[in-house]
């Protein structure tokens, strides 16, 4: 095709298939009722596209899944790790139900663990292999999806994770011994993935898309092996007698290195990101003779309308070297929302500086159109071009004040005393118990608390009514946290419908969508904020609500806040200034919130930063930059409070060894982390690098709704105390408990807090 989109949202302009799958999974909806909402949606998304131009054969992505892409490739190559025993049905295959156990696990089964998907926050789920692993084809799902489109009379392009990527995602099972590759099955999963190309040429596809994003992100394993492992495998796979043409995506950055491993290879396509990344130059387009070069020029993965002038130039210089060419996106698209002209309530004009999916589908049919005859397109590049140029200007995107405060900056504005000196002041201050329990900060968000919001929102009940409903959850939560024996307590945050957006709704310089979900894991969905201006906060935004808390309990409240990190990366934010720059202005802002905070008497400020991991860069060379902007501007936000107040901070995901040194940097004087879905394998790194402050590894993962036993937290505790002295430790859940249910969450957290107490006195 002359253009296309490397994926496309899969969630359904108005979330039905999360609706579905939550339904299916709360037994109100039938497995043949969840298949027919899946078709539907499937359908929709077909129409649309052909609609919007993507009419040719194999232009529309068939990038649906019921839950995650990854566990689509684990559920095809039947790479079940042996601690779920066989899931295969009769038939031999992994059905619905054996594809929702990985994901959710099971009363004695943890699910996969999820991690983030490269620099997004989407999360797939992290398939486990060993040598013990048995692949065979165990679903052809995707086979019936090609032909469920193709009956309605769209020809679509199957995609399949690409098995060097599959590999590099995947770790180690529980029985592989130390020192084991995934990459090193790679020979085994290869006729798996032919078998399947196989099926799916004899069901009349003419193309397949593998997706190899792995290729433009450093890894662990050297690159000569990757280059081998890359080369082997498409070797393999366009030597199948029987297979569709062959398109290899590699989005989130340049290839760089194995351009030429891609390039020498049988492939008919090889997409590029020429967003992030460059056109190629002429030597790699000399090396690429006669395949297609699918040229992703349009950013997939940021809402800005595209610099038309600029892709068409990228386009342009392509065409001159004579290569085929096909215009796409630079990502898959899955990580924007569907359409900008849902959204009436932004204004007209930063409607007009935007592009969703739908407007970037046909950014691509225009830049197409331009390849063929430039003066189709010529209006409608000058217009995006003039329309680019009128944000520069426009009222909110420069503020004189923000950009003054930010100019007079001095070293000491992101310093605060060494650590000793707080931590005297703080034991003074707080007198807590060793190993002091804790929850990361929010609580349930039970059908009330949302129906209430609800309500508020379409001014069926008063804001007073609504503060009040609020204030009467708190003091549930509150009580109940007293009586389960918690040492550091929470409002539970029901006034929050977002950790981000509720402060992008109270700053200055966002804007809030009201359809633009986004799938960040399964079945949740978040709506990211637009940031767009500079950033200021008229009023104080916790304050009242953090105040309220406090007065309910002699133990200390947590005031918590979302770090600028974090507050970036989970909206869109603006890309005509360094990001640095945009985390600064909003590090000012939470600076003074934690004044007031400081000043209504809070003693205890978590400034979360899950999201710290997801901005690193894929390429070594640019991490140590990233690291120092986003290190800096949460210390910006917090080197104001005084020695006495405890700064708490909170990151979700592993691997931390990675970032660690950054972790320490943040200064923070507590963070807890994830660590149970891997087992408490953090503790190794904290041991390793001798982190020297307040820690708690999560003890038990809140992402499913599996009740942890209490000596199962003992133990896991027992495991901490040995890599971390216990003065350091804090015990808390992994992450927040907004996702879950009271039942489970009471539960657990009994659990949790009985093992404290076991624990705590072996250590007497
Ligand atoms: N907020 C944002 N991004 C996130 C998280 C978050 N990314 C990582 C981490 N937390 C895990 N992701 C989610 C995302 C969404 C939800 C929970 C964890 C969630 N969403 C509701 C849902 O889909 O039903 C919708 C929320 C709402 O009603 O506003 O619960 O916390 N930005
Ligand atoms: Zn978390």
């Amino acid at each position: 095709p002359s253009a296309s989109l490397l994926g496309y949202p899969r969630i359904g302009r108005r979330r039905e298939l999360k609706k579905a799958i939550e339904a299916f999974w709360a037994g109100k909806i039938d497995e043949a009722a969840l298949d027919t909402a899946a078709k539907e949606i499937q359908l929709v998304a077909a129409r649309r596209l052909s609609d919007l131009g993507l009419n040719e054969a194999a232009a529309i992505p068939g990038t649906f899944s019921y839950y995650d892409q990854v566990l689509d490739a684990t559920t095809h190559i039947g790479a079940v790790p042996a601690r779920f025993g066989d899931l295969r049905n009769a038939a031999g295959e992994l059905d619905i139900n054996a594809y929702f156990t990985l994901a959710r696990g099971t009363g004695e089964q943890q699910p996969l663990e999820m991690t983030k998907w490269f620099d997004t926050n989407y999360h797939y789920l992290v398939p486990e292999i060993g040598p013990e692993t048995n692949f065979s084809l165990t679903s052809n799902r995707i086979v019936e999806q090609f032909e469920f489109a193709k009956s309605n009379g769209f020809i679509t392009r199957p995609y399949l994770l690409g098995p060097v990527t599959y590999l590099l995602l995947s770790k180690a099972s529980d029985g592989a011994p130390a020192g084991f590759s995934p990459l090193s099955r790679l020979e085994d999963v290869l006729p798996v993935y032919a078998e399947l190309l196989a099926l799916l040429a004899a069901a009349g596809a003419s193309w397949v898309q593998l997706d190899e994003p792995a290729l433009v992100a450093d890894q662990d394993v050297p690159l000569t092996e990757i280059q081998a492992a890359v080369a082997r495998s498409y070797e393999v796979l366009t030597s199948a007698a029987e297979r569709p043409a062959i398109l290899v995506s590699t989005p989130f950055g340049a290839l760089s290195e194995l351009l030429p491993t891609l390039a020498a290879s049988n492939i008919e396509a090889l997409h590029i990101d020429a967003f992030k990344g460059a056109v190629p130059s002429a030597q790699e387009l000399a090396l690429l003779a006669g395949k297609t070069v699918v040229a992703g020029v349009v950013d997939g993965h940021n809402i800005w309308r595209n610099d038309l002038a600029v892709s068409a130039a990228k386009l342009d210089a392509l065409k001159a070297a004579g290569v085929a060419v096909t215009v796409s996106t630079s990502t898959s698209t899955q990580h924007v929302p569907h359409d900008v002209d849902e959204e009436t309530t932004l204004s007209t004009e930063l409607r007009s500086w935007l592009a969703f999916a739908d407007q970037k589908v046909a950014e691509v049919v225009t830049l197409s159109a331009h390849l063929v005859d430039p003066a189709s397109s010529a209006a409608a590049i000058a217009e995006a071009s003039a329309v680019i140029a009128s944000r520069a200007t426009a009222a909110g995107v420069q503020r004189p004040e923000v950009r003054a405060r930010l100019a007079a900056l001095t070293p000491a504005s992101f310093n605060r005393s060494a650590f000793a000196v707080r931590e005297a002041a703080q034991d003074t201050a707080l007198n807590l118990p060793p190993l002091p329990t804790t929850t990361i900060g929010s609580f349930p968000q039970t059908s009330e608390i949302r129906s209430a919001r609800a309500r508020a929102n379409k001014g069926v009940i008063t804001n007073g009514d609504y503060e009040q409903l609020m204030k009467d959850e708190i003091k549930r939560v509150v009580n109940l946290q007293e009586e389960l024996g918690f040492d550091v307590l929470v409002h539970g945050e029901p006034e929050r419908n977002d950790m981000v957006q509720y402060f992008a709704e109270n700053l200055e310089g966002f804007d809030v969508t009201v359809h633009g979900w986004v799938q960040s894991y399964g079945s949740r969905c978040t709506r990211p904020s637009i940031l767009w201006g500079d950033v200021t906060r008229e009023k104080a935004i916790t304050v009242d609500w953090a105040e309220y808390a406090q007065s309910l309990t002699n133990k200390p409240m947590k005031g918590m806040l979302t770090g600028p990190v974090t507050i970036l990366a989970w909206s869109f934010v603006r890309d005509d200034q360094p990001l640095g720059d945009t985390a600064n202005q909003v590090g000012l802002a939470l600076r003074d919130e934690i004044a007031d905070l400081e000043a209504a008497g809070i003693k205890i400020i978590q400034v979360d930063e899950p999201a710290l991991r997801e901005l690193l860069p894929l390429r070594r060379t640019d991490q140590a930059a990233y690291l120092d902007w986003s290190v800096n501007s949460f210390r910006l936000a917090t080197a104001g409070a005084v020695d006495g107040t405890q700064i708490h901070t909170h990151l979700c995901y592993s691997e931390f060894g990675v970032i660690i040194d950054a972790i320490d940097g943040l200064d923070a004087d507590v963070t807890s982390i994830e660590a149970a879905r891997s087992r408490m394998d953090v503790v190794n790194d904290l041991e390793a690098h001798g982190f020297g402050r307040g820690v708690g590894p999560g003890v038990y993962d809140i992402h499913s709704p599996r009740v942890p036993g209490q000596a199962e937290v003992t133990e896991l505790l027992g495991t901490a105390v040995k890599h971390v002295p216990a003065r350091q430790l804090w015990v808390n859940p992994d992450c927040g408990l907004k996702t879950r249910g009271y039942a489970e969450t009471e539960e657990s957290l009994r659990n949790l807090v009985q093992a404290t107490r076991e624990v705590r006195a072996q250590l007497v």
